[in-house]
């Protein structure tokens, strides 16, 4: 295939230098194995260049499935040594009768948004049609028990009774790891005194160590990832003894908008019961979204499942009920132009008019630590394509102009500083090479 566009020429090399071939790894030097939602986006971008290398990078993930149905958040390449915590720290396999063994894995889960990759997959195998499409649809109906599996164990271990909304146990379960949604429940975990000793390997691949989360938070981390081990990484132990329970907006969005699109694939395979199985699924997903909406901010906010309180942030998660789609009109109008306006993407002081992990106008905010300020390319990605599903062409276009405009350095950084626009965190990192080129060469 011919790529009109050097950044697009630069994003696929990338893409393809960070693989072993099965999978890509997160990013070269930070994340050298195959993180669950990464996986996704880096599906979607190699949609656009390489079909088969896109089935074969779901295919690589979903190996890791436990037998309880959970995708883990980090399938481990063996032939990799350079994170931490590693397959040591999890030994998930000796602890959960549920885990692989091989490949080794984390114990803990991502937010799902496969079930989007896989229909992005379809959509430009329809576009390639022939052969791509044939083995693409064959393809998608193999997967397809798999990521139903995964679905019905987030429907039946992690759907929380009171709120509705999937219960993380971990911070790093959101993927939006050190974000201000968490400070609260995070400061009532209490580190046992056997918390083992550790050296950090992340800040190492930073320019600035500050962009990553402080040595407090990473004792935590772990704490938290001994919990879960402890507890055989049982949902119904952990909700009951783990110190961290959290209801997380954005993933259950995402469950919900992913949740509609297997139902389609589950029509389309004539599995109709599944199908309703599924839209139920998502449709409860959505109500406990539009359920958390604050009245006074218009942002949907997370929940403390260990006090009931409501954690109001002003993060990007807040947005979640774009995400979830099927928003009451008056409600999506809201949000899209505070998504926009002064305390987000249209904030003065920021580089390019893109929506920051945590609002400028928040005491939260840090603009180069991580979650807690910086834009994110994978998140402008995930908001554009909600937008675009349901009709808002105009500002979508406009997100992915900016964003455009972002990536031009070619660093593809896994995050930027949105008043001075530098890279931040790993450059290189696949996402961002992903979104992209799905930016750059799908049709949008
Ligand atoms: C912990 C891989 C992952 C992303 C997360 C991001 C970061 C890991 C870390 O990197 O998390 O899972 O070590 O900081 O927060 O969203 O999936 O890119």
């Amino acid at each position: 295939m011919s790529l009109p566009l050097p950044l697009a020429a630069r994003a696929a090399y990338i893409l393809r230098d960070n693989s072993n071939g099965v999978i890509t790894k997160a990013a070269p030097a930070l994340y050298p194995h195959q993180w669950s939602w990464d996986a996704a986006f880096n599906a979607i971008g190699l949609a656009t260049v390489d079909l088969p290398r896109a089935r074969v990078e779901l295919d690589s993930l979903f190996a890791g499935q436990w037998r309880n149905g959970m995708v883990p958040h980090i399938v481990f390449d063996p032939a990799e040594d350079g994170y931490w915590p590693g397959p040591a720290e999890w030994q998930c396999a000796r602890f959960s009768e549920d885990a692989t063994s091989c490949p080794p894995t984390s114990g803990i889960c991502n937010p799902p948004v496969h079930a989007i990759a896989v229909d992005k997959i379809l959509a430009a195998a329809a576009a390639a049609g022939g052969r791509e499409l044939e083995a693409t649809t064959g393809w998608a109906a193999r997967l397809y028990p798999r990521l139903l599996a995964w679905h019905r164990f987030l429907a039946r271990d992690r759907v929380d009774r009171s709120t509705g909304l999937i219960t993380l146990f971990h911070g790093w379960e959101s993927g939006t790891d050190n974000s201000p949604r968490w400070d609260v429940p995070y400061a009532n975990v209490t580190v046992g005194a056997d918390l083992p000793l550790y050296v950090r390997r992340d800040t190492a691949h930073v320019s600035d160590a500050g962009q990553r989360p402080t040595d407090e938070d990473y004792d935590r981390y772990l704490w938290l990832a001994v919990e879960a081990r402890r507890a055989g990484y049982d949902a119904g132990l952990l909700r009951e003894c783990g110190s961290f329970a959290v209801g997380d907006v954005l993933f259950t969005a995402i469950f919900a908008a992913a949740g509609d699109l297997l139902a389609k694939l589950a029509r389309v395979l004539r599995r109709a019961d599944d199908a309703v199985e599924l839209r139920d699924y998502a449709a409860q997903a959505r109500t406990a979204v539009f359920c958390h909406v604050d009245k006074a901010s218009g942002l949907a906010a997370d929940v403390d499942l260990r006090t009931g309180a409501w954690l109001r942030t002003q993060t990007i998660a807040g947005f979640a009920p774009l995400i979830a789609g099927g928003v009451p009109g008056s409600l999506r109008q809201r949000l899209i132009s505070q998504l926009a306006g002064p305390r987000w993407a249209g904030h003065p002081s920021l580089r390019w008019p893109l929506p920051p992990s945590t609002s400028p106008d928040s005491p939260e905010f840090k603009p180069d630590c991580y979650w807690r300020g910086p834009a994110w390319p994978v998140v402008t990605w995930l908001l554009c394509w909600a937008l675009g599903r349901d009709g808002e062409a105009s500002v979508a276009s406009r997100f992915r102009s900016a964003a455009l405009d972002q990536l031009a350095d070619g660093t593809f950084a896994e995050y930027y500083h949105p008043m001075t626009g530098a890279p931040l965190g790993s450059h290189h990192q696949s996402w961002t090479t992903a979104v992209a080129l799905d930016w750059l060469l799908s049709a949008q």
